[in-house]
């Protein structure tokens, strides 16, 4: 008995990273889970290893979006659970923030979380029944550098989800945020972020690097039936990092 079972859930951004802990985490939890990911091929691998559906999508194009909610409810009959953790994590200085590199960001991270919200939500409301993740990040608290943007577009995915919270309680939808810290990936391990990861653990109450399977469960747990009574909050994952 999982706590999923019989949950159809659609993970952004679902090929890599958190999202592919977040994948493994709820199919194992009873979901069949639907992959968007915009690497079609990758999304293909995680979703064969759960027998679920891969949908390859750039969140920021509204036809996109669109087409993978069709798709999705045409072929699990509906969706329970929308995930949104697909985003641009960079590494840039602000002096080499220039207009591009912030719409860059805006593009992908704040407005594919918004037509997520939107498309999906829309195709949640008949079943008055829905659950919205949001991956925010604890960068938004601690002013972590290199990465203005990506918190500005993080901080809006908190204020969103707040706002959606009100906006869709009425229809059974509860609409939560998932904050992690900086956690040890293939993608992370490969950027300038790995240098900061004995820093961040020696700011940590929990002593060890993090990994996108520490994650997963807060994530999973918000997405169940019994987080019913929670929503509009932000849940920080972060092994208790302290900001001073
Ligand atoms: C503390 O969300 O929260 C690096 C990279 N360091 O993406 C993040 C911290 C990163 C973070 C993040």
């Amino acid at each position: 008995m999982g706590k999923l079972d019989g949950r159809v859930a659609v993970v952004s951004g679902g090929a890599q990273g958190i999202g592919r802990a977040i994948v493994d985490k709820l199919a194992a939890e009873g979901a069949g889970v639907v992959v968007a990911d915009i690497d079609g091929e990758k999304a293909q691998a995680a979703a064969d290893a759960v027998e679920g559906l891969a949908i390859q999508t750039d969140i920021a194009e509204e036809d996109q979006v669109k087409s993978l909610v069709a798709t999705a409810v045409e072929k699990c009959g509906k969706i329970d659970v929308l995930v949104n953790n697909a985003a641009i994590v960079p590494f840039t200085p602000w002096d080499d923030i220039d207009f591009e590199e912030w719409r860059r960001l805006m593009r992908v991270n704040l407005d594919g979380t918004f037509l997520m919200c939107r498309h999906v939500s829309d195709a949640m409301r008949p079943n008055e029944y829905g659950r919205i993740v949001n991956i925010a990040s604890n960068s938004i608290i601690a002013g972590t550098p290199n990465m203005a943007h990506y918190e500005a577009t993080k901080g809006g995915v908190m204020a969103l989800t707040r706002a959606l919270a009100t906006e869709l309680g009425g229809h059974g939808i509860t609409v939560n945020s998932v904050a992690p810290g900086l956690t040890s990936n293939e993608n992370t391990d490969a950027s300038p972020h790995a240098n900061a990861y004995d820093f961040g653990v020696s700011l940590q109450a929990l002593p060890r690097r993090g990994t996108s399977e520490d994650i997963a469960p807060a994530v999973a747990f918000l997405a169940s039936e019994e987080a019913g009574w929670i929503t509009g909050q932000m849940l920080v994952s972060d092994a208790g990092m302290r900001y001073y």
